[in-house]
């Protein structure tokens, strides 16, 4: 059966049927859905990293050598994922979360994006930006002095620290509620993103460099159980050579007529009088 597929959107039929019939369903989302949005992703050329070093900045040890400047950088990244808007990657994972009777959305980015283009239940492996959490008792913050201060930009830009605000319970340092290099990954989210995994019957990787543990552990998990693996990437990955099929392009450009491609009912053919 040969199917009306997009012009860029070539896929076997075995696989785009496997694709409709599906009945659970597991996403793992990095940094590239976010792109279209205006976020710099972490390792691309214009990547985050590219000026700032992970482990100075998204680390345990980073925030212990200087709160104030990590306060900074958290603070200038925050107030650009304020202005970020989903794309419409993020919107067509809200139409197979419809589609599929079981389907979990895991994500590593911390912008919100995903709730904010209407995904449900989604599980933040590497916490969220817009939460915040006391950095001794752990307890997440809601209202402190300070917490909606704006940063300073550019003073961060030149390595200046802002000043971090204080748990109003204990007076330690306010942190953002998100998982550094170095921190476990909240072992309730994980299980719950490795039950969704090994359940599966199809396992999309999208806009991730699959290079970040234990996030790029679950392809694998899904792969041991026998998910079908689809990867959306305009770039190749240490995962592409694992996955059943590898879409070339930018997310935002390619989930719409994917999604409308698993979603159409079938013309049914035509019977003959
Ligand atoms: C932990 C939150 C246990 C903060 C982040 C083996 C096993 C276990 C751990 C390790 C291990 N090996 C090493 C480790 C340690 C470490 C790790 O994985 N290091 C890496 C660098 C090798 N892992 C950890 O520390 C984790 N914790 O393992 O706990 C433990 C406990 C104690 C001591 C040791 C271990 C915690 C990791 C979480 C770190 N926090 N973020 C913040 O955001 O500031 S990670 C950060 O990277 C973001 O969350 C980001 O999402 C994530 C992954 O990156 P990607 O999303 O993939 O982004 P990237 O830029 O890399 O790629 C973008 C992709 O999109 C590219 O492929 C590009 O081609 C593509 N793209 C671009 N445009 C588009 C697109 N795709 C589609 N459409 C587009 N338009």
């Amino acid at each position: 059966m040969t199917e009306a597929t997009p012009q860029h959107i070539a896929i076997p039929a075995g696989i785009l049927e496997r694709l409709r019939s599906a009945k659970s369903v597991a996403v793992l989302t990095g940094a590239g859905v976010s792109a279209e949005s205006g976020i710099p992703t972490f390792r691309d050329k214009d990547g985050l990293w590219a000026n700032f070093d992970p482990q100075k900045y998204a680390s345990v040890e980073g925030w212990a050598a200087n709160p104030q400047l990590m306060w900074g950088w958290y603070g200038v990244r925050r107030d650009a994922m304020r202005q970020a808007r989903p794309n419409p990657a993020h919107i067509a994972l809200c139409r197979l979360e419809d589609y599929y009777p079981d389907f979990t959305l895991v994500t590593q980015n911390i912008d919100n994006l995903h709730r904010l283009a209407g995904s449900t239940d989604v599980l933040e492996l590497h916490g969220n930006i817009f939460h915040f959490r006391c950095s001794e008792e752990h307890t997440l913050i809601e209202d402190a002095p300070g917490l909606d201060a704006p940063v300073d930009a550019e003073a961060v830009a030149r390595g200046e620290g802002q000043e971090v605000p204080r748990c109003p319970t204990c007076g330690a340092l306010v942190r953002p509620d998100v998982v550094w290099f170095g921190e476990s990954v909240e072992a309730a989210i994980y299980t719950r993103a490795s039950a969704a995994t090994k359940r599966c019957d199809v396992f999309f990787i999208i806009g991730t460099s699959s290079i970040v543990q234990p996030a790029a552990l679950l392809p694998y998990l899904a792969q041991r159980h026998h998910a079908l693996l689809v990867e959306i990437n305009p770039e190749p990955t240490p995962l592409s050579a694992l996955a059943d099929l590898a879409l070339r392009g930018p997310a935002g450009a390619i989930l719409p007529p994917l999604v409308d491609l698993i979603t159409a009912t079938p013309t049914p053919s035509p019977t003959l009088p």
